[in-house]
């Protein structure tokens, strides 16, 4: 399925009016503070995050998993629905893909196919945590920490592979998430394990092309519970400034104990010039991949703020970021998921944007703590709505992108087409 063109801006057109007032009030209250929202919506209409391929079907918990009808079953089909979610929001051109959950039969085919709905192939991952068929060696007790060489040679000549297919279909980075670490005391040897994940990420490193990035995600437990190899940042960042210049930190929101300052940790990074991408998701205890601002909004505007503050600062050349989703679960549609995920996602960058930092780094000079919180509490409470509707709209994008997908009963023109019971691949 294929959305048109004019099957959107008819829709937009029963809402065109409202939303020129709207924006024309906004427009006028930020123009006397000095905010420049012309200047926000061109930042908020370039601004891409990548969809997960394996977010496109129902998650999978390890207590059951209810089918949404109309999942895709391949990797076309996978591409089709991003090509809607695109269609709908402008904000989903980018796709990152899972190998092997995701390989690509023909990747000329596929890429031309991903360009057709303007879409780029943005970090590929790897893969293992899980055996694949075929595979000779098993990674239950490790992959790239592994005790045998056997193991951690076949696990980088995974990660190799992966890269060659990246190559492929014109994507510049590579993410790689390990479950590698021990559920029980005495199970493993901390330093052996992360000596080993440094000499076996250094391999990988040495494989990647000149200009793409490698991007070290970490995580504090799960699936281990007892320790993780790579469970925090500051491991992350071991690592990547052991392997080199082409390796970063890679935060995924999920991926903290609770009440850890997430900010703190973006400020640092970027500091360094060491992040390298995000994972977005929201969770309320663990690693819950739940629907990106639907548990802690004013977290994530806080993240935000110190991206853009990064960003406009362009600290110690830290490279554009790589943004993804990462977020999965098995109640809601899932590409009803992905567009409150995208809104989120704009409305905190839209929100940072209008922080005042001038007068933000005047307060903290002058020690009036009352003011910084003003300060940042005044931009979260702006209703910046408007601003993101007129750039899906300036880009032919849905004014309202859920009532859209409703409206034009896209779900049930997937199942029509696809059929009701269909498993996506992947988690
Ligand atoms: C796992 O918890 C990590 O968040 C991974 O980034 C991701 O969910 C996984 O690699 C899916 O492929
Ligand atoms: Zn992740
Ligand atoms: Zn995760
Ligand atoms: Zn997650």
């Amino acid at each position: 399925m294929k959305l048109e063109l004019n099957q959107i801006q008819d829709l937009n057109k029963q809402k065109a009016a409202e939303q020129a007032e709207h924006f024309g009030f906004l427009k006028l209250a930020l123009d006397k503070k000095g905010i420049d929202a012309e200047a926000i919506v061109q930042k908020l209409a370039d601004f891409q995050v990548a969809i997960p391929s394996w977010a496109l079907g129902s998650g999978g918990t390890r207590f059951g998993r209810f089918s949404t009808g109309g999942q895709p079953v391949n990797l076309e089909q996978k591409i089709e629905d991003i090509g809607l979610l695109h269609a709908l929001t402008q904000t989903a051109g980018a796709v990152s893909l899972h190998i092997p959950w995701d390989i690509p039969t023909d990747p000329a085919a596929t890429k031309q196919l991903a360009d057709s709905h303007g879409i780029v192939f943005d970090a590929v991952n790897s893969n293992t945590f899980q055996d694949q068929e075929g595979q000779v060696e098993t990674y239950k007790y490790g992959s790239l920490a592994d005790r045998q060489t056997a193991v951690r040679e076949q696990a980088v000549a995974h990660n190799t592979e992966v890269i060659r297919y990246g190559k492929l279909l014109g994507s510049k980075s590579l993410t790689v998430w390990l479950a590698d670490g021990a559920s029980f005391p005495g199970q493993n040897n901390f330093r052996k394990s992360l000596q080993n994940t440094q000499r076996s990420l250094q391999e990988i490193y040495a494989e990647l092309p000149a200009d793409w990035r490698m991007f070290i995600e970490y995580k504090p437990y799960e699936p281990s519970f007892y320790s993780t190899v790579i469970q925090d940042w500051g491991t992350s960042l071991m690592l990547a400034e052991g392997c080199g210049e082409k390796a970063f930190c890679l935060v995924d929101l999920g991926h903290h104990l609770p009440n850890t300052n997430i900010e703190q940790i973006v400020a640092t990074l970027m500091m360094k010039g060491k992040l390298g991408g995000f994972h977005f998701n929201d969770s309320k205890y663990g690693d819950d991949d739940l629907t990106v601002g639907s548990i802690k909004p004013y977290q994530l505007f806080l993240i935000f703020n110190e991206l853009v503050y990064g960003m406009n600062h362009n600290e110690a050349n830290n490279p554009p970021l790589a943004w993804m989703i990462d977020a999965s679960h098995n109640i809601k549609d899932p590409l009803e998921d992905l567009i409150q995920s995208l809104e989120a996602i704009q409305l905190a960058y839209a929100q940072a944007l209008l922080v005042d930092t001038p007068a933000l780094e005047a307060a903290q000079a002058d020690n009036d703590v009352v003011l910084g919180q003003e300060l940042l509490q005044d931009a979260y409470r702006t209703d910046v709505r408007p601003l993101i509707r007129e750039a899906r709209l300036r880009r032919n994008g849905a004014l309202n992108p859920i009532t859209t997908y409703r409206s034009l009963q896209v779900r049930d023109h997937l199942i029509k087409e696809r059929g009701l019971k269909t498993v996506a691949t992947g988690l």
